[in-house]
């Protein structure tokens, strides 16, 4: 018998990312290739967006997908959220000319409230929420802080992508493939401030560090590589990551759905505990292994050197700062 369908609600459908992502979802790469699907896509209320929104729905409809059982497409996050079980909060808005970090932060921050109060009247009782709009970790927190009646450890954010990245760019130094970089791992804000890893991550069984032996590589290239990585993408494309980082999502939500095999874990932005340090409350990038119940706990007990316990306090200042700038909508 199959399966009956999930609801998976969308934000910024008809965005880069979106158009990247929808066609993996609805192909059953996200929830499995017997999971039936139904997408709920949201958008801000422009005829231009939703104009948008209807050219992607319509090749969606043209890939005749066998998961694709039904689309929503609407502006109002009411309908968009209604019974979702999986809520991708991956619209917002891009930081304008001139724009400061904490300006876009005060931008995007009601957008977060008003989207974390629509799912926690309306959507599913199992709902999960996975957001990828920048600032991603505070966005995050908002949404949290704005659904009072949903688990707090329903929430994350992506660092996924981040993580990817980092290994990638391991595999490429110690010419490797990299399928033999494991335990890659980002900690902190999906930011230029996020800590790679390079001492639990292994290369072939072995710590990054000691297989490549280079620290100023290690602290210095490699770290900034992988924390402006999207800045040079954006630099040599003219716009922002869009495939790789719907192909994180991909992963990110596979991560929380699937049992983490034995030993490993994947660099995922949930609610710290206090855990490394990491002030309590923060949504924040830490090993996170997924028991495919639902439920995920932090890995406990990883070394990190001076440097990366530096990395780590930075980021999390950054964090706090960023906790402070949106205050107001904490409630
Ligand atoms: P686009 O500007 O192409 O698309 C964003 C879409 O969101 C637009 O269609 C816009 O109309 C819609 N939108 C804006 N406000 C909305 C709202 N309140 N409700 C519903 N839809 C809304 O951006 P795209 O390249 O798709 O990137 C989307 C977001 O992902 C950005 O915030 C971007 O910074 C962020 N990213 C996060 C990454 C991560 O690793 N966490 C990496 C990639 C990406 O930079």
């Amino acid at each position: 018998m199959s399966k009956s369908p999930i609801r998976v609600a969308v934000t910024g459908a008809a965005g880069q990312i979106g158009y990247a992502l929808l066609p993996r979802i609805a192909s059953g790469q996200m929830f499995g290739a017997d999971q039936p699907v139904i997408l709920q896509l949201v958008e801000i209320p422009v005829d231009k967006a939703m104009q948008a929104l209807e050219g992607v729905a319509m090749e969606l409809e043209d890939c005749a997908f066998p998961l694709l059982q039904d689309m929503v497409l609407t502006s109002d996050p009411a309908v968009g959220f209604k019974d979702a079980n999986w809520c991708l909060l991956v619209g917002s808005k891009p930081r304008g000319p001139g724009m400061e970090r904490n300006d876009l932060i005060k931008e995007n921050g009601p957008i977060f409230t008003g989207q974390g109060r629509a799912i926690n009247d309306h959507a599913a009782s199992d709902v999960r929420v996975a957001v990828v709009g920048n600032p991603c970790n505070t966005n995050a927190l908002i949404a949290m802080h704005s659904a009072p009646d949903v688990p707090r450890e329903r929430f994350s954010a992506m660092t996924r992508l981040d993580q990817n990245r980092a290994q990638a760019q391991l595999a490429a130094k110690a010419g490797v493939h990299t399928s033999a970089v494991s335990h890659a791992l980002i900690w902190g804000n999906h930011s230029a401030t996020q800590v790679p890893d390079f001492v639990n991550t292994r290369i072939d069984g072995r710590s990054a560090a000691e297989v490549i032996q280079d620290e100023a590589w290690l602290t210095g290239d490699f770290f900034k590589t992988v924390q402006q990585r999207g800045a040079a993408i954006i630099k040599a494309r003219g716009l922002s990551s869009a495939a790789s980082a719907a192909n994180g999502l991909v992963d990110h939500v596979r991560d929380l759905r699937q049992a983490t095999p034995e030993g490993e874990w994947r660099s995922v932005c949930v609610r710290s505990d206090g855990s490394y340090g990491v002030t309590e409350g923060l949504i924040s990038s830490f090993p996170v292994r997924a028991d495919g119940q639902g439920g995920w706990s932090i890995v406990q007990g990883l070394e990190l050197t001076d440097f990366l316990q530096e990395k780590l306090k930075a980021t999390v200042a950054e964090l706090e700062h960023e906790r402070e700038v949106v205050s107001d909508l904490l409630g």
